[in-house]
């Protein structure tokens, strides 16, 4: 335990005290021994950089006591664990956060100041791991907070990605891709393992012997093998003493392959092959959707999955022992179908290295994992061609026929005659080219399968993985996504923290966010409506003055009302929806100058995949509406519009706490969940958007009165799409739409350039396969009535004081709780801060 020390004590002189003292006194010593002797400087000639790794040296010495501490109890207490799958982390800062969960941020503050540090610029020298896409990726990290956080051990296992996902630049209006170098200068908070390493085989054959007790058994001699190196990083509870793993892998060149070839004098061929060997962790694929085919991501998933389940077994034999209860020690859950190789690598390494039979080995493999599905866009799900599973992965092959042999016998004995439903069912997709589909192999390998919202979850029962439901409805279930409050309200909006514990009396909220309740009583108090105000006004210049620097655009945070939205750039997110709103508002200016309108800043932010064409022109698009809007002094005074660079998880910081109004667009049926729309709302945003994923939720939570609804249900969509949606019908209907789209493509926007839009607005008009025309004139509508509303200010501070009191569903706690106990049965191990 650290002792409990106070300011009034002696200063800390003694090793352990500057390792493990939490007071201002130790922090300080500490602070100064680390500049000295990890980055051999002192105060005077001390990088920015020096002086953050100072500070995240003496944060991780705190943090790894605890961590230590932690592993001893979870291993003696034989504690049931969580394994967490997942290709994607989008983990963020750490160094705030940690702050935040030793609850030693203020003290720290304080001892920075003493120092004369910039404790500000210090938080803002780090670089952040940027080890995912999206929503995927930052829920994994929610998650890894919420699990040590309700005191579950787990293991969160992944890929250290040497770049993660690109930097976005803009330039003349364009996306333009740097590679992320996050490693360049060091990581403080990972721990290398170089002995914690697993060789991972690829290509070759296979091999069916009998063994000396006559059974059958099977060996993959493989034409390479690479080796998986452990990276661990500690992921610390809010307020509590747990401390779990983050486990990442980075690939490596086996030592005895490389020597062989060395031997030989094959010096090239040696270097090679550690090349060949790195480049498997080297890059993250920046898309939201599967890159089709490539090589290269199956390889990663499969040597990250391999290493995971390889130390699973290597942990189990040293702290349980018999394989038979792997699964009672482990539960692993399958973060989408990223890792679902990891049903039949499981298998193969109980059935090929241990000698277990196929029955057992089934019997744990099923009883082990969990698999949570994140989309229904059938782009988005994953198949991989047979004949590169071949080539890569033969074994794997062979035992993902006879898992699919045994279920298809299944499904006939279940319904006969119906062989229509077998091949719906089939682990391979046998029209045009033979496929695996990976959702199938995770659902027959799990106990059970959730969605990430009620809408998105009854959507796969009725339609996705229908088939499979009516088999085994048992199987099946909900688990709503939530974000975690100590990084989204604590760490990134701490004027909101400070006046919410001041009016609650307490900061159990953090750890109990239902408790935001107790604001409720509070909402139509004048008093605290102005000082609500005032910390989103606040919020509102920190973010201005950020925006002026890095996008050139000027906004007023006093008068403007801030409307943000932020994502990946998608067609199915409907970013151009918004975008003609504002070319509706801009043309109702030009028409009617002394239209006494609400100031709007319109902000955007959001990365496009580098393959993606139409969503990068959409980003072309909002900043050529920009650019021309920004410099028209007719109504510059009323509208500005902003694209935020390089939205991440540390830029995601500064907007979520100055929004005013959060766009949720989507067509219906479409997001899975989302979860920018809780950090919004959780910051007292309000919600512009759909009946779409959990956007349904937080509008049964907040109140229908406190959200701002349009658009077609993911029914009438549905209904629409089978009727035969027309948009050719919506552009010529509606004269304001057309006179919209038409602008786009008159070339206003692109100085008479009538050719780059067109491939959006041509698509739009005969295709527009998210029903963009067929909302837009609800969308309008909601627009307007939004307006009417900011302007009465005290009923806006209503709402939006009663948006964050309600918002205690989507804390990540609560989604962790439930996956504890519906899905994993896990009881918390409490170990004490
Ligand atoms: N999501 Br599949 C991703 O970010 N990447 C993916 O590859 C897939 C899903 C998102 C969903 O689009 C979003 O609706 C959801 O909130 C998020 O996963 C987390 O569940």
């Amino acid at each position: 335990e650290a002792p409990a020390e106070t300011e009034t004590e002696a200063p800390a002189t003694s090793h352990e005290h500057t390792r493990t003292g939490m007071s201002k006194a130790s922090l300080k010593q500490a602070y100064i021994d680390n500049l000295f002797y990890i980055q051999g400087r002192f105060r005077e000639v001390a990088t920015p950089h020096d002086l953050y790794m100072a500070a995240a040296f003496t944060v991780r010495d705190r943090m790894l006591e605890r961590w230590v501490k932690s592993a001893q109890v979870y291993k003696s207490s034989r504690a049931r664990t969580v394994c967490y799958l997942s290709a994607e982390y989008l983990l963020g800062p750490h160094l705030a956060n940690n702050l935040v969960n030793l609850g030693i941020a203020e003290v720290a503050q304080r001892a920075g100041e003493e120092l004369d540090l910039d404790f500000k610029a210090i938080l803002e020298e780090e670089e952040e791991p940027g080890l995912g896409n999206g929503g995927l990726g930052r829920l994994a990290a929610c998650y890894m907070d919420s699990l040590a956080t309700v005191q579950i051990p787990a293991i969160g296992y992944g890929i250290r990605y040497e770049f993660g996902i690109f930097d976005q630049i803009i330039e003349d209006g364009w996306q333009v891709e740097r590679s992320d170098t996050w490693l360049r200068n060091g990581n403080p908070w990972e721990i290398p393992r170089p002995k914690i390493s697993f060789p991972v085989m690829y290509g070759g054959h296979t091999e069916h012997y009998r063994d000396q007790a006559e059974r059958p058994r099977v060996r993959w001699i493989p034409d390479m093998v690479i080796s998986g190196v452990a990276y661990d990083t500690p992921v610390l509870g809010y307020g509590v003493g747990n401390v779990n793993l983050l486990r990442l892998w980075k690939a490596e060149a086996t030592e005895s392959f490389d020597f062989q070839t060395f031997n030989v004098g094959d010096y090239y061929g040696a270097v090679h092959a550690k090349i060949e060997a790195e480049t498997i962790s080297k890059v993250l694929y920046p898309n939201d959707d599967p890159e089709a085919g490539k090589e290269l991501r199956l390889k990663q998933q499969y040597f990250f999955v391999s290493c995971s389940i390889q130390d699973m077994i290597r942990l189990h034999l040293n702290t349980v022992g018999p394989l038979e209860t792997f699964h009672e020690k482990f539960v692993a859950q399958l973060n989408d179908t990223h890792p679902a190789i990891a049903v039949a690598e499981l298998m193969r390494l109980l059935m090929d290295d241990h000698a277990v039979t196929w029955d057992d080995a089934w019997a744990t493999t099923r009883a082990t994992f969990c698999y949570t599905n994140h989309t229904l866009l059938p782009e988005a799900l994953e198949t991989w061609s047979v004949a590169l599973f071949e080539r890569l992965l033969p074994r794997h092959l062979e035992i993902i026929y006879e898992i699919n042999r045994r279920f298809l016998d299944e499904v006939r004995v279940r319904y006969l005659g119906d062989e229509e439903r077998v091949a719906r069912m089939s682990l391979i997709d046998e029209a045009g080219g033979r496929r695996i589909r990976m959702a199938h192999l995770a659902v027959v390998g799990s106990r059970a399968v959730n969605g990430v919202a009620a809408l998105h979850s009854e959507l796969i029962k009725t339609t996705l993985l229908k088939d499979f439901y009516e088999m085994a409805p048992e199987r099946f279930h909900n688990v709503t996504n939530g974000v975690t409050p100590r990084r989204f309200i604590v760490v990134s909006n701490p004027r909101l923290a400070e006046l919410i514990t001041e009016v609650c009396g307490h900061d159990r909220w953090i750890r109990d966010l239902d408790s935001l309740r107790e604001l409720e009583a509070h909402a139509d108090d004048p008093k605290l409506q102005a000082r609500w105000r005032e910390v989103k006004t606040a919020a509102k210049r920190d973010l201005a003055v950020w925006l002026k620097r890095h996008a050139g655009v000027l906004l007023d945070p006093q008068t403007m009302m801030f409307d943000i939205q932020a994502k990946r750039l998608h067609e199915y997110k409907r970013q151009h929806l918004n975008v003609l709103h504002i070319i509706r508002v801009y043309q109702r200016l030009k028409q009617n100058p002394n239209l006494g309108m609400v100031p709007r800043a319109f902000i955007f932010g959001g990365k496009a995949a580098p393959g993606y064409y139409m969503a990068k022109l959409m980003i072309k698009l909002i900043n050529a509406v920009a650019e021309v809007i920004n410099n028209d002094p007719q109504v510059n005074g009323y509208i500005r519009v902003a694209f935020m660079p390089d939205f991440n998880v540390k830029n995601g910081q500064r907007l979520y706490p100055a929004a005013d109004l959060s766009e949720q667009i989507s067509l219906a049926g479409k997001e899975a969940s989302g979860t920018g729309n809780m950090k919004f709302s959780m910051n007292g945003a309000l919600t512009v958007g759909t009946l779409d994923g959990a956007n349904i939720e937080i509008r049964e939570e907040v109140g229908a009165e406190n959200f701002f609804l349009f658009g077609m249900t993911a029914e009438e969509v549905r209904r629409k799409q089978d009727e035969g949606y027309r948009p050719w019908d919506y552009y010529h209907g509606d004269q304001e739409l057309k006179s919209d789209i038409d602008l786009i493509a008159s070339g206003l926007f692109s100085h008479g350039d009538t050719n780059l839009f067109r491939p959006l607005t041509e698509h739009l008009i005969h295709q527009d396969p998210f029903m963009v025309l067929a909302d837009y004139r609800a969308y309008l509508e909601c627009q307007d009535r939004i307006s009417t509303v900011y302007d009465r200010p005290a009923e806006w501070d209503r709402m939006s004081i009663l948006n964050v009191a309600r918002m205690g569903k989507f804390s990540s706690d609560r989604s962790i709780r439930e996956y504890a106990e519906r899905i994993w049965s896990i009881e918390p191990q409490p170990l004490g801060a």
